[in-house]
């Protein structure tokens, strides 16, 4: 269908209506219902050691506490100034020198972390601290407090993935400051993996959480569970072998906005062509290869972070063994009924 042409006379009207704050929808109708996903966001990779070299500068000009939070936001080249990886998702890198103290607050925004590299800081939510190391999925509940702090001798560095575009769609944000720098921690540090995260569950809890409780999933489990897979070779065309972190209590995602995933594509993988609705924003945590996105291809490493928009197609090739985790806002596509995928046809 084409647009309507415009005519002097219908050129005037809608002048005359404009002031009224009123538009005809034929002239906007086909690019506001586009037959398939048409993003602004665009295929895009931020190399981690360009990254690093701009952290540690920024580590010189300003302290965590000072910024609240050390990050350089990765910005979707298609989406600049608004904060944004992904039309709903926010990603961003932060830094925590030896000693430092990102302060204490809470938020609507759920967020996740993703540890890149240094090892032995820690963060605190809900009053239960975890130690952070490199590959652990750490998660921050909408409305928990939590701050971080970095008692190693070396920086660390970790990716943030929050559903900040999101929740400013929705106008719902909401925004606290702690008292002090630091929450005090209320309960021993591994509790919330310990009661929700062997397999077991409180017998008399009635109570289902949104969000995961359990906060802090180790890599080291979550490689071992891949590593012990991988032995029966059925890898799925278009993932190799792929999973999804989980609300123990109710087997949903994680976090009810965003989906984590993470994945072992075997040495010599390439992967079938994939595309979904779910624009996804993916770091490699072991392994080098490369990736097609549309049409341009990405070489990517460890620490690397790459961004693939809606309905873009996906190939993916390992040169090594490696290892990819992932985030989307699957989760809330799931529960409108808007999730699409489209397996080795794009
Ligand atoms: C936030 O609270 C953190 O707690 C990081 O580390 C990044 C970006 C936007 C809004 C809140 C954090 C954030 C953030």
């Amino acid at each position: 269908m084409s647009e309507a042409v415009e005519t002097p006379a219908r050129r005037a009207f809608y002048d005359k209506i404009d002031k009224q704050n009123l538009t005809p929808l034929w002239t906007v109708l086909s690019s506001i219902i586009t037959p398939e996903p048409k993003s602004a966001a665009q295929p895009y990779l931020w190399r981690f050691d360009e990254i690093r070299d701009y952290m540690i500068e920024a580590g010189g000009l300003i302290t965590a506490k000072e910024a609240e939070r050390r990050v350089l936001v990765l910005e979707n080249p298609g989406l600049r100034g608004k904060s944004s990886i992904t039309t709903s998702l926010y990603a961003g890198v932060q830094l925590v020198l030896p000693g430092e103290v990102a302060p204490a607050h809470r938020h609507s925004q759920s967020a996740l972390r993703f540890v890149l590299q240094g090892e032995g800081a820690h963060t605190t939510v809900g009053g239960e601290r975890t130690k952070m190391h490199v590959g652990d999925f750490i998660i921050t509940p909408s409305q928990s407090w939590h701050d971080h702090g970095n008692d190693s001798d070396k920086p660390i560095f970790w990716l943030d993935g929050l559903d900040v575009p999101l929740v400013s769609m929705l106008d719902a944000s909401f925004m606290e400051h702690w008292t002090s720098d630091e929450q005090p921690v209320s309960r021993p540090e591994g509790d919330s993996l310990a009661r929700y995260g062997a397999n077991l569950l409180p017998v008399d809890q009635k109570t289902r959480n949104l969000t995961s409780p359990v906060f802090n999933y180790p890599y080291a489990r979550t490689r071992e569970a891949l590593e012990t897979m991988r032995r029966s070779h059925e890898f799925d065309p278009c993932h190799g072998l792929k999973m999804r972190y989980t609300n123990p209590e109710t087997g949903e995602h994680a976090i009810p906005t965003i989906g984590a995933f993470i994945q072992l594509l075997p040495k010599g993988f390439a992967t079938s062509r994939y595309r979904s609705t779910d624009a996804t924003v993916m770091t490699v945590v072991e392994g080098t290869g490369r990736t097609k996105i549309g049409d341009r291809t990405f070489e990517w490493k460890p620490q690397d972070i790459f961004v693939v928009p809606s309905w873009h197609s996906v190939v993916h090739e390992a040169d090594e063994d490696a290892v990819i985790f992932s985030f989307s806002d699957r989760p809330v596509q799931e529960k409108l009924g808007l999730y699409r995928e489209d397996r080795g046809n794009a």
